[in-house]
């Protein structure tokens, strides 16, 4: 390609503004879409803080424009309209979103979607400031078309680790095993990660969860130790608010369903029991209904 790439960040929260801040630093052209207050305070600057400290200048834009690579980092109930508006505005659409069934919105408007996992932490600390909380890494692989080379050369040329692989469906599934876990019970007991594995009577609900996710996951043909798993990201994450645990903060809709619902819904599919998931599936919908209500 002659010309300098075009991509595009859609959903500027604290994910998808990392990801843009490296990218555009890489020297990629680089526009970020957003709404409400974000969109204001990214209309003015974008400030890393954390393990970085900069403030950059970016073009923040409220409906998205044509480009050539475009990163989906919505809430998953947002990614209908991304799909919407990116129709016809994009060669390739990555998704880094949690939960499953995003790549599958995408693929009825957009010819090239790429499935992504990321481990990257980042927080939105306030309006245009995200706290960049951990390095990880993203793991990509096509879902349909081809795309997931040309993104993994974006993120390997704006300095972050990558790798494409050949089954993305496995790794989203094991994404949200973690989440399915770690995320309802840090937002019903307003807990940061770590005290999932610090209290007891915490950790033998997790071990619940992960073991009815691991069941569903033996069904799909996948073989994972999830207790271990999850013990592992929960340990490593110790001092992060989930995602769910901040959008409950926040008075915000979670993720649930396309985490938790989509892990129910796949058992019953397969006629695997889950009462434990089943039953968080329940409360965080009862504690969204309470925070949404008041
Ligand atoms: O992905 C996460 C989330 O909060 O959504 C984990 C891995 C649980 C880290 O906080």
């Amino acid at each position: 390609m002659g010309r300098k790439m075009k991509v595009q960040i859609f959903g500027a929260g604290a994910i998808g503004c990392l990801f843009g801040y490296f990218i555009q630093k890489a020297g990629f052209d680089v526009v970020f879409v957003a709404r409400g207050k974000q969109l204001e305070a990214l209309q003015k600057e974008l400030r890393i803080t954390g393990l970085i400290d900069d403030s950059i200048s970016i073009d923040a834009r409220r409906y998205a424009c044509k480009a050539d690579v475009t990163f989906v980092t919505v809430k998953s109930y947002d990614t209908q309209t991304a799909a919407e508006q990116l129709a016809g505005k994009t060669e390739v659409v990555c998704t880094v979103q949690n939960g499953i069934g995003n790549e599958d919105i995408l693929t009825e408007k957009v010819d090239n979607v790429v499935g992504g996992v990321t481990s990257y932490a980042a927080n939105l600390v306030d309006y245009g400031v995200v706290c960049y909380a951990g390095e990880g890494i993203t793991y990509l692989g096509d879902w349909k078309g081809e795309g997931a080379s040309v993104v993994a050369e974006i993120l390997k040329k704006a300095g972050m680790n990558v790798e494409v692989v050949e089954d993305i469906e496995r790794k989203k599934w094991e994404k949200a095993v973690i989440n399915a876990t770690i995320n309802p019970l840090t937002a019903l007991l307003r807990v940061e990660n770590g005290k999932i594995v610090e209290i007891e009577d915490v950790w033998n609900v997790a071990e619940s969860i992960a073991k009815e996710c691991e069941e569903v996951m033996k069904a799909m043909g996948y073989k994972l130790n999830a207790v271990e798993l999850v013990r592992e990201v929960a340990t490593k994450t110790a001092r992060n608010r989930s995602s769910m645990l901040q959008d409950i903060e926040r008075g915000r809709r979670t993720e649930i369903e396309a985490i938790t619902g989509e892990i129910v819904r796949k058992a019953k599919e397969l006629g695997v029991e889950t009462p434990v998931n089943e039953l968080m599936l329940r409360l965080v919908r009862g504690l969204e209904c309470s925070i949404l209500s008041s």
